[in-house]
């Protein structure tokens, strides 16, 4: 296991082993509590009219902070529950402990667990477990994308109507331009785990993965690498760099697609 052709080798050519290793590692115990706890769930918090918290958000962030804080402690923190930590030093962990909450609390099992260490403002290493299938996604930037240690890449689509999109409108004023997509591909899907939809297009499970605004950084932060690696050209919602640290994060949009197709999406949602 020692070429570029695996998640490790990759990480390993960048001076980032250790750290992929310590993100894996923190993405499988979360994973190992989710499933534990899936569909056995004690405590539901509602954070806001349509977010909920359940204990195993809460648990699951604290286990990958503590696995990846005794690994590295004086890395920085940005964490859905716990927000951010120590910031300044140049190395950010964005972290989803669990993307898809509603899906997980009502025994959809379509959910992750996202991790991405951030060098210098940019997406460098990511982990992210889908634990229903023990799907482990891993990329390294610059160093290719893996799905269960075997590379990935999107396939070539030339025609728009083969395309099987991930999107993500927002409910009001994009009526019209939702048709106008959904007139010209395959078909459309949502998932309710923006984080896995988007890792999803790494490999062509997604041509594209479609949503002008409302994500936050650790929503996008490991997927979009993996979609990246994968092949995707990957932007925000207008075309601009997708990946913006110091960014108000709660209004991030995404549109990763199959780079022949890119410009297209993005002027549909004009
Ligand atoms: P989450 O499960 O980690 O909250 C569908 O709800 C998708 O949008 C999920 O991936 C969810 O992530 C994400 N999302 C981001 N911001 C959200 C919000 N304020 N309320 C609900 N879902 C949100
Ligand atoms: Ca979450």
């Amino acid at each position: 296991m020692d070429s570029l052709t695996t998640p490790l080798g990759a990480a390993r050519a960048r001076g980032l082993e250790r750290e992929l290793a310590v993100a894996m590692d923190a993405a499988a115990r979360a994973a190992a509590l989710q499933v534990e706890r899936y569909e056995r769930l004690e405590r539901i918090v509602h954070k806001s009219a349509r977010d909920i918290l359940t204990e195993v958000d809460t648990l699951s962030e604290e286990l990958i902070i503590s696995t990846i804080g005794e690994a590295f402690p004086d890395d920085a923190f940005l964490a859905e529950e716990s927000g951010q930590s120590r910031p300044g030093t140049g190395r950010t962990w964005v972290i989803d402990p669990l993307d898809g909450t509603v899906n997980y609390a009502n025994g959809i099992p379509i959910f992750c667990t996202s991790i991405c260490l951030v060098i210098d403002g940019r997406p460098s290493v990511a982990a992210l477990t889908d634990p229903a299938r023990d799907d482990r996604y891993t990329a390294v930037a610059g160093g290719g994308a893996f799905l269960n240690d075997r590379p990935i890449a999107m396939p070539v689509k030339e025609a728009m109507s083969d395309l099987v999109c991930h999107i993500s409108l927002p409910p009001y004023g994009f009526a019209r331009r939702e048709w106008r997509i959904r007139k010209l591909i395959r078909v459309a899907r949502e998932t309710g785990s923006a984080a896995l939809g988007l890792a999803y297009v790494g490999n062509g499970r997604f041509d594209a993965f479609i949503q002008p605004r409302g994500l936050w950084l650790w929503d996008i932060a490991a997927a979009g690498l993996i979609a990246e690696e994968g092949g995707a050209r990957v932007t925000d919602g207008t075309g601009g760099p997708w990946f913006v640290e110091s960014a108000e994060n709660r209004s991030r949009g995404i549109i990763a697609a199959l780079p022949t197709h890119h410009a297209t999406i993005l002027e549909l949602l004009r």
